[in-house]
């Protein structure tokens, strides 16, 4: 790990003294009617309220292909100078991946079993050691203005114990997904030298302690322990779950001493009165998180941002007032000793 990775972990530690950050998916990549070409600095976000998130989401489905343009049509070179922006100004940056099914051709959703193809003794591993030899390229590539790599969150496999992606729960032994991650971190690093990631683990709402390590592949290969809980029903049963999802995240994460996140949240179009400010801001304030990021801004029936003209905005700005919800400014400005 460099020296900058190391400092993005301790940064992740510090945040939690003074609040927790705030982050959206593809912020400056696009929102709603715009799209950056690049050469902007622009979020949704910021056009609401008083500064960007902290914390940058970025989508890597489709460069393992070698292709130009992310699954959500981000192009790849755009992201890197968008990264780079982002983290120049002293933002957090952490990477998605919903990979196609390797077997099936099909994208991420379609559950065609693949992991064990992918192992070094599947039929697959050639190609996903070019799969993976491509995303350390564009790890390795990123890089600041003096030429020192930018430390970055990769979440590989999310969601592994839902059942919805290729890599979940009943389309692998929970052994084979472990020895994914395994490949895939051995890979990354001693093949293609690698340095500049910090790992995340984060499995789906859960409920139970036993099911969030059921897929864990152990705390040498976990810098960052997440959870992605979004709200699909009533704010009374999300803030059920989610309060009881935190409580044993921390416990979790107190006893391996990792910074833990809820690494995807939000209510999709936000129609809920006062989401911010009343459902969201109450459950994570206390809750010891490092941040939590809301998903993509893609279009007026697929947002979790606020975006200019939207009822949320109100509530939105009230929420962004809190001195424990960080912003860009506020992380950037957080001090604490490099070690
Ligand atoms: C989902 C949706 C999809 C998107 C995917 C990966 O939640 O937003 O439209 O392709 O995430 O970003």
């Amino acid at each position: 790990m460099t020296k900058r990775t190391r400092r993005l972990l301790q940064k992740l530690r510090e945040i939690p003294k003074k609040g927790y950050a705030f982050g959206h998916q593809d912020a400056l990549a696009y929102g709603i009617d715009w799209k950056n070409n690049g050469n902007e600095f622009k979020s949704d976000v910021a056009l609401v309220c008083r500064d960007h998130p902290a914390v940058f989401g970025f989508e890597l489905g489709n460069l393992e292909k070698g292709l130009p343009d992310s699954i959500d049509g981000v192009n790849f070179k755009v992201m890197r100078k968008l990264v780079q922006k982002a983290y120049q100004k002293g933002g957090i940056i952490t990477f998605s991946w919903h990979p196609d099914n390797p077997v099936s051709g099909k994208n991420a959703w379609d559950t065609t079993k693949a992991v064990h193809t992918l192992l070094p003794k599947g039929d697959l591993y050639g190609q996903f050691y070019e799969w993976v030899r491509n995303l350390g390229h564009f790890f390795r590539s990123l890089k600041d203005k003096k030429g020192r790599r930018i430390p970055v969150i990769f979440r590989p496999f999310h969601e592994m114990n839902g059942s919805w992606f290729w890599w979940g729960k009943g389309h692998c032994k929970p052994e084979d997904f472990v020895s994914l991650w395994h490949e895939t971190l051995k890979l990354l690093t001693e093949e293609f030298k690698v340095r500049n990631l910090l790992y995340c683990y984060s499995p789906n709402l859960l409920l139970r302690k036993k099911d969030y390590l059921k897929y864990y592949p152990g705390d040498s290969h976990v810098d960052v322990l997440g959870i992605d809980v979004y709200q699909h029903l009533t704010a009374r049963l999300f803030i059920r779950h989610l309060k009881k999802d935190l409580a044993l995240l921390k416990k979790i994460a107190t006893d391996k001493n990792k910074p833990f996140a809820l690494t995807e949240t939000g209510l999709e179009k936000i129609g809920k009165k006062k989401w911010f400010t009343n459902v969201l801001h109450p459950l994570l304030v206390d809750s010891g998180i490092t941040y939590a990021l809301v998903w993509r801004n893609d279009h007026p029936n697929h947002h979790y941002a606020p975006y200019p003209g939207h009822a949320i905005c109100e509530d939105f700005i009230a929420y962004a007032e809190n001195p424990q919800v960080l912003f860009l400014k506020d992380v950037k400005k957080l001090k604490y000793k490099a070690k």
